[in-house]
């Protein structure tokens, strides 16, 4: 069915997806109040082959969705969602593909009787500009339940967005694979935003060299809180620092929203572990003192 798959979200990840589904499957869900418009971008897939995408609006498309996919930034997903479900029945499962943490879990309480799923994706794609969209990593993608409801849907998900031929796997232990990204991103991107370096030079600037076996100790101390399984904190950082040196040219997400003046993520990262440490009695200082300081830069960009 033409504009089956809703994406919520026309950022770099939405118009991935987009571009790779099936010609006309995806539709995008725009502001309320805005005129209807189909969006028109150049894709650029892993083999450097151009091709021009056009995405209808989803007002312009009839029918029931199969799934909506919400590709938005993690600070404005409970907005987005709220704003977007009392139109999408309630049978229909909504995938969440946010960076960080927080979010999945503030939703799928918010909406319990709703198939909320999570993704995880180390899918990497960026916009050089507003017309041009780049599939720059190849990745995997898992997606889990996060409410009662989402289980009978999973195959459904994993069928529709498996269609666009990319790897997606069910996971069952989603929480886990999500806090395997957490651990990552808590690593890398406030370091990157704070020292405005590319994540290959990470490895080698003091200031992450003094703050980052604390900062995997208390990582480590949260997920045994949680009841998750750790790698343990040496092994954290290797796998930091092996992504950093994967990714030596990228620039963090983080590091580039504090570039262009755009609020971080911070709050579902760093400032999540913090605060979700201080509701289980752990202090988490490293973690907080990272949250205020990408915070604080972030204010005065
Ligand atoms: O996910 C990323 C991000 O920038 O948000 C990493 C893995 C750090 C790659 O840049």
């Amino acid at each position: 069915m033409p504009g089956a798959v809703r994406i919520l979200g026309a950022g770099a990840m939405g118009r991935l997806w987009a571009g790779y589904l099936p010609a006309g499957a995806a539709a995008f869900v725009q502001r309320p109040h805005t005129v209807p418009h189909p969006i028109d971008y150049q894709f650029c897939d892993l083999n450097g082959h151009h091709r021009r995408v056009t995405v209808a609006d989803a007002r312009d498309v009839t029918g029931t969705p199969e799934v909506l996919l919400v590709m938005t930034k993690a600070q404005d997903t409970q907005a987005a969602v709220a704003a977007h479900l009392p139109d999408l029945p309630p049978e229909v499962p909504v995938v969440l593909f946010q960076n960080g943490m927080g979010c999945q879990q503030a939703i799928a309480r918010r909406w319990p009787e709703r198939p909320v799923c999570a993704a995880s994706t180390t899918e990497g794609a960026h916009r050089p500009d507003d017309q041009l969209t780049v599939h720059a990593g190849a990745g995997h993608t898992w997606v889990g339940a996060m409410t009662p409801t989402a289980h009978q849907q999973l195959s459904r998900v994993i069928r529709v967005l498996a269609a666009s031929t990319r790897p997606v796997d069910c996971e069952p232990q989603i929480l886990q694979r999500l806090w395997n990204k957490l651990i990552i991103n808590a690593g890398i991107n406030p370091f990157t935003a704070l020292l405005d370096c590319p994540n290959g030079a990470l490895p080698e600037q003091d200031y992450y060299r003094r703050h980052i076996d604390p900062l995997c100790l208390e990582l480590h101390w949260l997920m045994e809180a949680e009841g998750l399984a750790s790698p343990g904190p040496q092994q954290m950082r290797a796998q930091i620092e092996t992504i950093a040196r994967a990714t030596a040219n990228n620039s963090s997400s983080m590091r580039s929203d504090v570039a262009r003046k755009r609020p971080t993520e911070i709050d579902y990262i760093n400032g999540y572990v913090w605060r979700r440490g201080e509701e289980l009695g752990l202090s988490l200082p490293v973690n907080r003192m990272l949250t205020e300081q990408v915070t604080a830069l972030s204010a005065t960009c």
